[in-house]
């Protein structure tokens, strides 16, 4: 990496426009798939195409042009990549040679063509037959003294077929053990809505954008992670819409954004300015602006203005008195300290929303990732509540969601709290008593393994030992474990931290052809607002031996449960009749899923709250409280920072495209802190000067991260920032949303280690 030379500049172009579609060409030539990418591109999120692997923000039915991003050609570019991970890769290289490199380095080897296990004699991974793959599983599963010992990660890329019969798969087995990546990311929004308003997911659709009246984006870095909702921010900037964002970092898109689709504005290297509002908010301040925009409101609504939507309230909801009173007693000085945020801009807020009729609330990461995640996902209801913001064109909650699929695959079983409704159904449908108790989260299912409980994890997709808290834990977790299996695209950290039996196996990946001896087969995708569409690759599978997720989980399941009733054969030719189950165990919202299917825009499966049903014990929607002003636990240390662990611009979580983060000035580095001027001068540091930064962390243990470098970024004061997974070590495993399991990667207590 010594070749590398950082640069620091700070990036005063508008984000998107001509840089933005130089990059989508770049890194096509880079994977050397100018022409093969080039042309599947053409294919991606369009009519009977594939749907794209990166993010899960839904495509607009009604756009002529083309439907993919920056990122999603970086995504697609590294997917159909012509470089091969292969048994002679593998001979040259040992595991404890592979863990010396880099992130980016073992992602730039290219595509896992051939089921690999690891060989314990020679610290090397060796071919194995798919058969003896599946049989050697099958063989540690049935071992085990119980079901509960084992632990099946899924990661949101896996489609709705393959997740289905994963579900399906492992409750026959006889386990709730089902950690996902959405442990990590979106869990506060599944708990955290459906006791607020009935349903774990977004009210809003693509169509909404073009009647709010005000948006706003909080704590998501739009121009980054899903880039193809710039347009609709774009559009509704054009139509004077104001748009309000919530960030600590001054995230370059959506402040200044050219539509690299548009071409006039790229001509005439025009661009829009996005925000008509930023509000420079401290890391885990969001709570005290939320409730000092309802304040506001609650003091209108006294001063005889209309401010609030009574008739909706009075019908809809319960629960306002309580909320209310808690929030009028609160003064400004505490919410200006907390949130960081002067009276008076809080107060523009209010003024901006109360004045629109249709408001729409986008939230990320920065949202989720605290202590009290899941209440803060209320909150954010609760100021949507006071102006009868669901029910109505333009308005609504709207949880930008990251992995393309991890909304789907929670829809179809991937859940380690099942309600029993389903578990009923599941009974009904395959004949088999499925496991009612409880199952283990992300965080659980490590502590699990640290504890010797878990024995065997089964990883569908994803890179779960890098994207958990706690790298440290989290290996030695993994390396307890008697098998662990990485069902995979490309090679990843997680396959070089393994149990002392581990299998490596490839799959065939969105973009490419799934054949069966039924056909040419497709599979759906549900994406961030509810859109369930069809996926078919277009391109051939990076190699013979490579098998579709769906075939997988049905011949683990076949060799594990030898006596299942189960038809796994059937289902590995003829997705048709998983959707037909499918169909069966969720007739309110998938029924006819076969026929609903062929339409070529595909289907929205229905959320309530859009027509005024409420799916709570009570049938309302419920104001809830959150007393204070805190996401975070207190910490007694003058010298405490907040650290949010962020992606760059050239990442898809734990894969690193490049070193580079354009829009935020950052090259040839990922190792860097961002960090307020007077924080670093406070401290007697300067610009350009490496530190290590240590965790204030309540169990004692010791956790530290070295070698990066001092960058003097407009942040706030007590507020720094720098990338995950490389800072992953300082998330201690317990730190973490009590309510959804979630860990609170955004607001890590540290301090510079001296
Ligand atoms: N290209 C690309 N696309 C992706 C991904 C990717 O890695 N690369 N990942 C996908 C996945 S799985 C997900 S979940 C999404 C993630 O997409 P985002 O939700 O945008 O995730 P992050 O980059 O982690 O950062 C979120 C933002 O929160 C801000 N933030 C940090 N702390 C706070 C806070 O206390 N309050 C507020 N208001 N803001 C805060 C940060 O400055 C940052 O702008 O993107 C998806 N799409
Ligand atoms: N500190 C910190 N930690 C975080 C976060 C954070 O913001 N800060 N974000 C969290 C979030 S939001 C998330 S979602 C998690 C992400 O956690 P994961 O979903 O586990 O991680 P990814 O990096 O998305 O997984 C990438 C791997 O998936 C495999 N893969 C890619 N495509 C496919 C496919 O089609 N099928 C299969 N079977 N495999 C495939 C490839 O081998 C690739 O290496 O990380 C979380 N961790
Ligand atoms: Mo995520």
């Amino acid at each position: 990496m010594s070749d590398r030379k950082p640069v620091y500049k700070a990036y005063h172009h508008p984000a998107g426009g001509w840089g933005a579609a130089a990059a989508t060409a770049k890194v096509l030539m880079e994977q050397s798939v100018l022409t093969k990418g080039s042309r599947a591109l053409l294919s991606m999120n369009q009519p009977g195409g594939f749907k794209c692997p990166s993010c899960a923000f839904p495509d607009a039915d009604c756009r002529k042009k083309l439907e993919f991003c920056e990122n999603g050609a970086k995504a697609l570019a590294h997917e159909a990549t012509k470089f091969r991970v292969t048994r002679d890769f593998f001979a040259q290289h040992s595991v404890t040679e592979l863990m010396q490199q880099s992130d980016y380095w073992l992602e730039m080897q290219g595509r896992l063509t051939e089921p690999m296990r690891y060989d314990p004699r020679t610290d090397h991974y060796v071919p194995i037959g798919w058969g003896d793959a599946f049989a050697l599983i099958g063989q540690h599963l049935r071992a085990l003294e119980s079901p509960h010992q084992a632990e099946f990660y899924t990661s949101g890329r896996t489609p709705n077929e393959a997740a289905f019969l994963y579900s399906v798969f492992v409750r026959e087995f006889g386990t709730n053990n089902f950690p996902d990546c959405s442990n990590m990311c979106h869990e506060p929004t599944s708990r955290g809505l459906p006791p607020a308003i009935g349903v774990g997911k977004g009210t809003v659709v693509m169509a909404d954008f073009e009647h709010a009246e005000a948006i706003f984006i909080i704590g998501q870095n739009t121009g980054t992670n899903s880039p193809r909702m710039m347009t609709n921010l774009v559009e509704a900037r054009k139509r004077g819409v104001p748009i309000v964002t919530i960030n600590p970092m001054p995230e370059r898109a959506l402040i200044q954004f050219t539509e690299p689709q548009d071409v006039i504005q790229m001509a005439t290297f025009g661009s829009t300015k996005i925000s008509s509002e930023f509000v420079h908010v401290k890391i885990g301040g969001d709570l005290a602006i939320l409730k000092g925009m309802m304040k506001v409101i609650f003091e209108r609504d006294a001063a005889g203005e209309a401010a609030i939507d009574w008739p909706f309230v009075e019908a809809h909801t319960t629960g306002l008195d309580a909320v209310r009173a808690e929030i009028v007693a609160l003064d400004w000085a505490a919410l200006e300290q907390h949130s960081g945020i002067e009276e008076a801009q809080i107060r523009r807020l209010a003024e901006i929303y109360i004045r629109s009729n249709a408001t729409m609330i986008c939230y990320g990461m920065g949202v989720t990732q605290h202590q009290q995640g899941s209440q803060l996902v209320q909150q954010i209801v609760n100021l949507l509540l006071l102006r009868g913001n669901f029910g109505k064109p333009g308005a609504g909650i709207s949880p930008i969601r990251g992995h393309s699929n991890v909304q789907g695959d929670r829809t179809v079983g991937i859940d380690e709290r099942p309600s029993q409704d389903y578990l009923d159904r599941l009974a009904a449908v395959f004949g088999f008593e499925p496991p009612r108790k409880y199952g283990h989260h992300a965080v659980e299912s490590v502590e699990a393994m640290l504890r010797g409980e878990a024995k065997v994890f089964i990883g569908l997709g994803g890179n779960f030992a890098r994207a958990m808290s706690d790298t440290e834990r989290t290996y030695a977790a993994m390396r307890k474990l008697n098998l662990s299996v990485g069902i995979a695209t490309k090679l990843n950290r997680g396959h070089l931290v393994h149990g002392r039996d581990a299998l490596m196996l490839p799959v065939v990946a969105r973009s490419e052809i799934i054949r069966t001896l039924a056909g040419e087969q497709f599979v759906t995708i549900e994406d961030a607002m509810s859109n369930v569409t069809a996926s078919r690759g277009v391109l051939e599978p990076a190699g013979p031996d490579c098998l579709p997720e769906v075939e997988i989980v049905c011949r683990m399941a076949q060799a594990t449960l030898p006596d299942s009733r189960t038809p796994w054969g059937e289902y590995i030719n003829d997705y048709g009749a998983i959707r037909d189950r499918i169909a069966d165990v969720y007739p309110a919202i998938y029924a006819d899923f076969n026929s609903r299917i062929k339409n070529p825009h595909g289907f929205h499966l229905e959320v309530l709250p859009r027509r005024r049903i409420w799916a709570t014990p009570n049938g309302k929607a419920n104001f809830l409280l959150l007393p204070g002003l805190a996401v975070n636990d207190p910490v007694d240390d003058p010298q405490m920072l907040r650290l949010s662990t962020i992606r760059s611009h050239d990442q898809f979580n734990t894969t690193i495209y490049s070193y580079n983060d354009r829009y935020r000035g950052i090259y040839n580095d990922r190792m860097v802190l961002f960090m307020n001027a007077g924080d670093i001068a406070a401290r007697g540091l300067r610009d350009g000067q490496q530190v290590a930064l240590d965790t204030i962390s309540p169990d004692g243990l010791p956790r530290r991260v070295a070698g990066l470098t001092v960058v003097e970024y407009p942040m706030p004061r007590g507020s720094v920032a720098g990338y995950y997974p490389e800072l992953n070590p300082l998330l201690p495993l317990d730190y973490y949303d009590r309510i959804s399991g979630t860990p609170a990667a955004k607001s890590i207590p540290v301090r510079i280690a001296t």
